[in-house]
Protein backbone atom coordinates (compact mmCIF):
# COMPACT_ATOMS: atom_id res chain seq x y z
CA UNK A 1 0.00 0.00 0.00
CA UNK A 2 1.13 3.19 -0.69
CA UNK A 3 -0.73 5.18 1.76
CA UNK A 4 -1.58 3.27 5.14
CA UNK A 5 -5.18 3.43 6.30
CA UNK A 6 -5.69 4.27 10.04
CA UNK A 7 -8.61 2.40 11.04
CA UNK A 8 -10.11 2.21 14.37
CA UNK A 9 -13.35 0.91 16.32
CA UNK A 10 -14.88 2.51 19.31
CA UNK A 11 -14.56 0.48 22.56
CA UNK A 12 -16.12 1.31 25.77
CA UNK A 13 -14.14 -0.53 28.17
CA UNK A 14 -13.27 -3.62 29.93
CA UNK A 15 -16.80 -4.89 31.69
CA UNK A 16 -19.00 -2.01 30.38
CA UNK A 17 -19.33 -3.06 26.29
CA UNK A 18 -20.33 -6.39 25.13
CA UNK A 19 -17.73 -5.98 22.33
CA UNK A 20 -14.58 -7.39 23.17
CA UNK A 21 -10.89 -6.00 22.79
CA UNK A 22 -10.32 -9.57 20.86
CA UNK A 23 -13.39 -9.26 18.99
CA UNK A 24 -11.88 -5.79 17.63
CA UNK A 25 -8.31 -7.57 17.37
CA UNK A 26 -9.88 -10.34 14.97
CA UNK A 27 -11.73 -7.54 12.75
CA UNK A 28 -9.86 -6.94 9.18
CA UNK A 29 -7.99 -4.09 8.82
CA UNK A 30 -8.29 -2.40 12.27
CA UNK A 31 -5.45 -1.19 13.94
CA UNK A 32 -6.31 0.42 17.11
CA UNK A 33 -9.22 1.39 19.15
CA UNK A 34 -10.74 4.77 20.09
CA UNK A 35 -10.94 4.66 23.80
CA UNK A 36 -12.12 6.42 26.91
CA UNK A 37 -12.48 6.34 30.46
CA UNK A 38 -16.56 5.83 30.19
CA UNK A 39 -16.77 6.17 34.55
CA UNK A 40 -15.21 10.03 34.09
CA UNK A 41 -17.78 12.85 34.60
CA UNK A 42 -17.61 15.47 32.42
CA UNK A 43 -14.58 18.14 33.99
CA UNK A 44 -13.17 15.74 36.17
CA UNK A 45 -9.56 15.10 35.37
CA UNK A 46 -8.43 11.86 33.97
CA UNK A 47 -5.29 10.99 36.16
CA UNK A 48 -2.08 9.24 34.76
CA UNK A 49 -2.06 6.12 36.43
CA UNK A 50 -5.82 5.46 35.10
CA UNK A 51 -4.90 6.31 31.64
CA UNK A 52 -1.75 4.15 31.58
CA UNK A 53 -3.52 0.58 32.53
CA UNK A 54 -6.47 1.34 30.19
CA UNK A 55 -4.02 1.56 27.24
CA UNK A 56 -1.76 -0.90 28.82
CA UNK A 57 -4.65 -3.32 28.59
CA UNK A 58 -5.79 -2.44 24.84
CA UNK A 59 -1.99 -2.81 23.62
CA UNK A 60 -1.84 -6.33 26.06
CA UNK A 61 -4.12 -7.73 22.75
CA UNK A 62 -1.84 -5.86 19.87
CA UNK A 63 -4.12 -3.30 19.68
CA UNK A 64 -2.95 0.57 19.81
CA UNK A 65 -4.73 3.20 21.38
CA UNK A 66 -4.02 6.75 19.85
CA UNK A 67 -6.93 8.73 20.24
CA UNK A 68 -9.50 9.42 22.98
CA UNK A 69 -13.22 9.88 22.42
CA UNK A 70 -14.28 11.66 24.19
CA UNK A 71 -12.79 13.64 26.91
CA UNK A 72 -16.36 15.74 27.55
CA UNK A 73 -16.49 19.58 28.17
CA UNK A 74 -18.39 20.92 31.48
CA UNK A 75 -21.67 22.94 30.54
CA UNK A 76 -19.97 25.66 32.52
CA UNK A 77 -17.39 26.18 29.45
CA UNK A 78 -19.90 26.32 27.13
CA UNK A 79 -22.26 28.60 29.56
CA UNK A 80 -19.04 30.96 30.24
CA UNK A 81 -19.92 30.45 33.87
CA UNK A 82 -17.02 31.83 36.69
CA UNK A 83 -16.88 28.30 37.58
CA UNK A 84 -15.38 27.49 33.59
CA UNK A 85 -11.51 28.38 34.97
CA UNK A 86 -11.57 25.87 37.03
CA UNK A 87 -13.11 22.78 34.45
CA UNK A 88 -10.51 24.35 32.12
CA UNK A 89 -7.95 23.52 33.92
CA UNK A 90 -8.76 20.04 34.94
CA UNK A 91 -9.08 19.61 31.33
CA UNK A 92 -5.21 21.11 30.80
CA UNK A 93 -4.36 18.84 33.31
CA UNK A 94 -6.04 15.76 30.97
CA UNK A 95 -4.81 16.94 27.91
CA UNK A 96 -1.51 16.62 29.36
CA UNK A 97 -1.73 13.61 31.12
CA UNK A 98 -3.43 11.85 28.11
CA UNK A 99 0.16 13.15 25.64
CA UNK A 100 2.00 11.57 28.70
CA UNK A 101 0.72 8.37 27.85
CA UNK A 102 1.18 8.57 23.75
CA UNK A 103 -2.32 9.87 23.04
CA UNK A 104 -2.40 12.06 19.61
CA UNK A 105 -6.20 13.02 19.02
CA UNK A 106 -8.87 13.75 21.46
CA UNK A 107 -12.37 13.95 20.07
CA UNK A 108 -14.89 16.41 21.92
CA UNK A 109 -17.87 18.09 21.19
CA UNK A 110 -19.19 21.77 21.94
CA UNK A 111 -22.62 21.17 21.62
CA UNK A 112 -24.97 22.48 24.22
CA UNK A 113 -26.76 20.11 26.77
CA UNK A 114 -26.88 17.18 24.26
CA UNK A 115 -24.78 15.34 22.34
CA UNK A 116 -26.59 12.92 18.90
CA UNK A 117 -29.90 12.48 19.35
CA UNK A 118 -32.53 10.08 18.59
CA UNK A 119 -36.36 9.76 18.40
CA UNK A 120 -35.66 6.16 18.28
CA UNK A 121 -32.80 3.75 19.27
CA UNK A 122 -34.44 0.46 18.25
CA UNK A 123 -36.09 1.02 14.60
CA UNK A 124 -37.07 -1.86 12.53
CA UNK A 125 -35.60 -1.59 8.78
CA UNK A 126 -38.21 -3.88 7.41
CA UNK A 127 -36.53 -4.45 4.35
CA UNK A 128 -34.07 -6.99 5.69
CA UNK A 129 -35.39 -7.29 9.33
CA UNK A 130 -32.40 -5.50 11.40
CA UNK A 131 -32.36 -2.88 13.68
CA UNK A 132 -30.87 1.18 13.69
CA UNK A 133 -31.33 4.38 15.09
CA UNK A 134 -33.64 6.48 13.91
CA UNK A 135 -34.42 10.24 13.87
CA UNK A 136 -37.76 12.26 12.98
CA UNK A 137 -38.47 15.47 13.32
CA UNK A 138 -41.59 15.07 13.73
CA UNK A 139 -41.63 12.61 16.74
CA UNK A 140 -40.21 15.66 18.79
CA UNK A 141 -42.23 18.28 17.96
CA UNK A 142 -45.03 17.23 20.60
CA UNK A 143 -42.38 16.00 23.37
CA UNK A 144 -40.05 18.11 25.94
CA UNK A 145 -36.69 17.18 26.17
CA UNK A 146 -36.82 15.96 29.70
CA UNK A 147 -39.58 13.59 28.06
CA UNK A 148 -37.17 12.73 25.05
CA UNK A 149 -34.00 11.83 27.84
CA UNK A 150 -36.43 9.92 29.47
CA UNK A 151 -37.55 7.90 26.20
CA UNK A 152 -33.89 7.64 25.41
CA UNK A 153 -32.62 6.16 28.89
CA UNK A 154 -35.47 3.72 28.81
CA UNK A 155 -34.32 2.41 25.51
CA UNK A 156 -30.53 2.10 26.04
CA UNK A 157 -30.86 -1.26 27.42
CA UNK A 158 -28.92 -0.53 30.58
CA UNK A 159 -26.22 0.79 28.89
CA UNK A 160 -24.23 4.16 28.76
CA UNK A 161 -24.76 5.88 26.02
CA UNK A 162 -22.44 8.87 24.97
CA UNK A 163 -23.28 12.00 26.11
CA UNK A 164 -26.18 11.36 27.90
CA UNK A 165 -24.59 10.53 31.40
CA UNK A 166 -27.49 9.97 34.02
CA UNK A 167 -26.03 12.33 37.03
CA UNK A 168 -25.81 15.54 34.46
CA UNK A 169 -29.56 15.03 32.95
CA UNK A 170 -30.70 14.49 35.95
CA UNK A 171 -30.93 18.07 36.59
CA UNK A 172 -31.74 18.57 32.72
CA UNK A 173 -34.25 21.33 33.45
CA UNK A 174 -32.32 23.43 35.30
CA UNK A 175 -29.42 23.57 32.35
CA UNK A 176 -31.70 24.22 29.51
CA UNK A 177 -32.50 26.95 31.65
CA UNK A 178 -29.50 28.05 31.69
CA UNK A 179 -29.04 28.35 27.60
CA UNK A 180 -32.11 30.73 27.74
CA UNK A 181 -31.56 33.52 25.22
CA UNK A 182 -27.85 32.59 24.43
CA UNK A 183 -27.05 33.41 21.09
CA UNK A 184 -24.81 31.28 18.02
CA UNK A 185 -22.49 34.16 19.12
CA UNK A 186 -22.52 34.17 22.68
CA UNK A 187 -21.61 30.33 22.27
CA UNK A 188 -18.96 31.31 19.66
CA UNK A 189 -17.09 33.50 22.51
CA UNK A 190 -17.19 30.83 25.08
CA UNK A 191 -15.84 28.32 22.72
CA UNK A 192 -13.52 30.51 21.68
CA UNK A 193 -12.77 31.08 25.48
CA UNK A 194 -11.93 27.45 25.73
CA UNK A 195 -9.77 27.13 23.05
CA UNK A 196 -7.47 30.10 23.73
CA UNK A 197 -6.65 27.82 27.09
CA UNK A 198 -6.03 24.67 25.79
CA UNK A 199 -4.50 25.21 21.97
CA UNK A 200 -1.62 26.40 23.24
CA UNK A 201 -1.06 23.27 25.39
CA UNK A 202 -1.66 20.70 23.04
CA UNK A 203 0.78 22.56 20.78
CA UNK A 204 3.36 22.06 23.28
CA UNK A 205 2.36 18.21 24.22
CA UNK A 206 1.88 17.42 20.65
CA UNK A 207 -2.18 17.17 21.06
CA UNK A 208 -4.81 17.66 18.48
CA UNK A 209 -8.42 18.09 19.19
CA UNK A 210 -10.62 17.45 16.81
CA UNK A 211 -14.40 18.77 17.25
CA UNK A 212 -16.95 16.17 16.46
CA UNK A 213 -20.49 17.83 14.69
CA UNK A 214 -23.65 18.15 15.81
CA UNK A 215 -25.89 15.45 15.59
CA UNK A 216 -28.62 15.86 13.57
CA UNK A 217 -27.04 18.57 11.74
CA UNK A 218 -29.08 21.48 12.41
CA UNK A 219 -30.20 23.86 15.82
CA UNK A 220 -32.77 21.60 18.13
CA UNK A 221 -35.08 22.59 21.14
CA UNK A 222 -33.99 26.04 20.31
CA UNK A 223 -30.30 25.66 21.45
CA UNK A 224 -27.35 26.98 19.47
CA UNK A 225 -25.42 24.79 17.70
CA UNK A 226 -22.23 25.57 15.81
CA UNK A 227 -20.66 22.48 13.83
CA UNK A 228 -23.22 21.28 11.31
CA UNK A 229 -21.69 22.40 8.07
CA UNK A 230 -18.68 23.94 6.31
CA UNK A 231 -19.41 27.83 7.01
CA UNK A 232 -19.45 26.85 10.82
CA UNK A 233 -16.93 24.46 10.94
CA UNK A 234 -14.77 27.54 8.75
CA UNK A 235 -15.65 29.84 12.10
CA UNK A 236 -14.76 27.09 15.09
CA UNK A 237 -11.19 26.67 13.13
CA UNK A 238 -10.72 30.30 12.55
CA UNK A 239 -11.51 30.64 16.63
CA UNK A 240 -7.73 29.80 17.18
CA UNK A 241 -5.98 29.32 13.96
CA UNK A 242 -3.55 25.83 14.90
CA UNK A 243 -3.01 22.71 13.31
CA UNK A 244 -4.04 21.49 16.88
CA UNK A 245 -7.35 22.79 16.37
CA UNK A 246 -9.17 20.30 14.34
CA UNK A 247 -12.47 18.40 13.44
CA UNK A 248 -13.36 15.18 13.68
CA UNK A 249 -15.58 15.00 10.10
CA UNK A 250 -18.17 12.53 10.98
CA UNK A 251 -20.45 11.95 7.73
CA UNK A 252 -23.27 10.35 8.88
CA UNK A 253 -23.70 13.51 11.38
CA UNK A 254 -23.24 15.70 8.75
CA UNK A 255 -25.18 13.70 6.14
CA UNK A 256 -28.13 14.21 8.10
CA UNK A 257 -28.41 17.45 6.59
CA UNK A 258 -28.97 17.07 3.45
CA UNK A 259 -27.58 20.30 2.18
CA UNK A 260 -24.12 19.50 3.13
CA UNK A 261 -21.51 17.98 0.08
CA UNK A 262 -19.49 15.46 2.31
CA UNK A 263 -16.85 14.54 0.19
CA UNK A 264 -16.59 18.12 -0.95
CA UNK A 265 -16.20 19.04 2.76
CA UNK A 266 -13.33 16.18 3.76
CA UNK A 267 -11.66 18.30 0.79
CA UNK A 268 -12.12 21.50 2.36
CA UNK A 269 -10.78 20.85 5.90
CA UNK A 270 -8.70 18.13 4.42
CA UNK A 271 -6.50 20.91 2.21
CA UNK A 272 -6.47 22.73 5.08
CA UNK A 273 -4.99 19.69 7.58
CA UNK A 274 -7.67 20.44 9.70
CA UNK A 275 -9.36 16.77 9.94
CA UNK A 276 -7.10 14.66 12.52
CA UNK A 277 -10.23 11.86 13.16
CA UNK A 278 -13.11 10.80 10.94
CA UNK A 279 -16.40 8.38 12.03
CA UNK A 280 -17.22 6.99 8.49
CA UNK A 281 -21.43 5.76 8.26
CA UNK A 282 -24.00 6.38 6.10
CA UNK A 283 -27.40 7.46 6.26
CA UNK A 284 -30.81 7.05 5.17
CA UNK A 285 -33.52 10.17 4.39
CA UNK A 286 -36.81 8.33 4.62
CA UNK A 287 -39.01 10.82 2.19
CA UNK A 288 -38.69 13.63 4.18
CA UNK A 289 -35.39 15.94 4.87
CA UNK A 290 -35.66 15.64 8.61
CA UNK A 291 -36.64 11.93 8.63
CA UNK A 292 -33.37 9.60 8.82
CA UNK A 293 -32.14 6.17 9.92
CA UNK A 294 -28.62 4.88 10.26
CA UNK A 295 -28.14 2.22 7.22
CA UNK A 296 -25.33 -0.24 6.64
CA UNK A 297 -22.40 1.06 5.52
CA UNK A 298 -22.33 0.23 1.58
CA UNK A 299 -23.57 3.66 -0.54
CA UNK A 300 -26.50 1.91 -2.16
CA UNK A 301 -28.02 1.48 1.45
CA UNK A 302 -28.10 4.89 2.33
CA UNK A 303 -27.71 8.65 0.98
CA UNK A 304 -23.89 9.12 1.20
CA UNK A 305 -21.37 8.34 -1.78
CA UNK A 306 -18.95 6.33 0.13
CA UNK A 307 -16.77 5.66 -2.84
CA UNK A 308 -16.28 9.71 -2.88
CA UNK A 309 -15.54 9.83 0.82
CA UNK A 310 -12.80 7.38 0.78
CA UNK A 311 -11.10 9.09 -1.83
CA UNK A 312 -11.45 12.72 -0.78
CA UNK A 313 -9.75 11.15 2.59
CA UNK A 314 -7.45 9.15 0.65
CA UNK A 315 -6.21 12.61 -1.07
CA UNK A 316 -6.56 15.48 1.59
CA UNK A 317 -6.29 13.88 4.97
CA UNK A 318 -4.72 9.68 4.66
CA UNK A 319 -3.04 10.37 8.38
CA UNK A 320 -6.40 10.75 9.96
CA UNK A 321 -7.57 8.05 12.24
CA UNK A 322 -10.82 6.61 10.95
CA UNK A 323 -13.43 4.30 12.37
CA UNK A 324 -16.90 2.64 11.51
CA UNK A 325 -19.35 4.57 13.56
CA UNK A 326 -22.75 3.73 14.37
CA UNK A 327 -24.02 0.32 12.63
CA UNK A 328 -27.51 -1.69 12.81
CA UNK A 329 -28.02 -4.38 15.16
CA UNK A 330 -27.84 -7.40 13.10
CA UNK A 331 -27.68 -11.16 13.23
CA UNK A 332 -29.77 -11.09 16.50
CA UNK A 333 -27.06 -9.31 18.32
CA UNK A 334 -28.16 -7.37 21.96
CA UNK A 335 -25.65 -4.63 22.07
CA UNK A 336 -25.71 -0.99 23.11
CA UNK A 337 -27.66 0.58 20.70
CA UNK A 338 -25.47 2.14 17.51
CA UNK A 339 -22.42 -0.07 19.24
CA UNK A 340 -22.64 -3.44 18.34
CA UNK A 341 -20.02 -5.66 16.74
CA UNK A 342 -20.78 -7.34 13.80
CA UNK A 343 -22.37 -4.41 11.42
CA UNK A 344 -19.51 -2.30 12.95
CA UNK A 345 -16.97 -4.77 11.62
CA UNK A 346 -18.39 -5.02 8.10
CA UNK A 347 -18.60 -1.53 7.84
CA UNK A 348 -14.42 -1.08 8.82
CA UNK A 349 -13.85 -3.98 6.54
CA UNK A 350 -16.00 -2.29 3.79
CA UNK A 351 -14.14 1.07 4.07
CA UNK A 352 -10.40 -0.89 4.73
CA UNK A 353 -11.89 -2.44 1.17
CA UNK A 354 -12.84 0.79 -0.45
CA UNK A 355 -9.65 2.61 0.10
CA UNK A 356 -7.03 -0.40 -1.14
CA UNK A 357 -9.09 -0.01 -4.71
CA UNK A 358 -8.39 3.55 -4.64
CA UNK A 359 -4.76 2.71 -3.62
CA UNK A 360 -4.06 0.80 -6.40
CA UNK A 361 -6.08 2.76 -8.32
CA UNK A 362 -3.55 6.00 -7.80
C1 LIG B 1 -20.48 9.70 18.45
C2 LIG B 1 -20.57 10.94 19.29
O1 LIG B 1 -22.05 8.13 19.03
C3 LIG B 1 -21.81 9.10 18.35
O2 LIG B 1 -22.59 9.62 17.58
O3 LIG B 1 -19.99 9.90 17.20
O4 LIG B 1 -21.30 10.68 20.41
C4 LIG B 1 -19.21 11.45 19.62
O5 LIG B 1 -18.52 10.47 20.33
C5 LIG B 1 -19.21 12.70 20.47
O6 LIG B 1 -20.06 13.65 19.95
C6 LIG B 1 -17.82 13.28 20.57
O7 LIG B 1 -17.80 14.16 21.60
MN1 LIG C 1 -19.81 10.45 14.97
Amino acid sequence: MKKEIKMTFRWYGEGNDTVELWHIKQTPGVKGIMGLLDYKAAGEVWETDEIKSYIEGVNRVGLECKVIESVNVHEDIKLGLPTRDEYIENYIKTIENLAENGIEVIIYNFMPVFDWLRTDLNRLIPEDGSFSLYFSEKDIEGLTPVEIVKNTSKASRGFTLPGWETARLSHLQEILDAYKGMTKEDLLVNYKYFLDAIIPVCESVGVKMACHPDDPGWPIFGLPRLAHDQEGYDKIVALHDSPCNTLCLCTGSLGSNVKNDIPAMIRHFGEKDRIAALHVRNVKHLGDDRVFRESAHLSEYGDLDMFEIMKAIYDTCPDAYIRPDHGRMIWGEKARPGYGLYDRALGATYLCGLWEAIDKMS
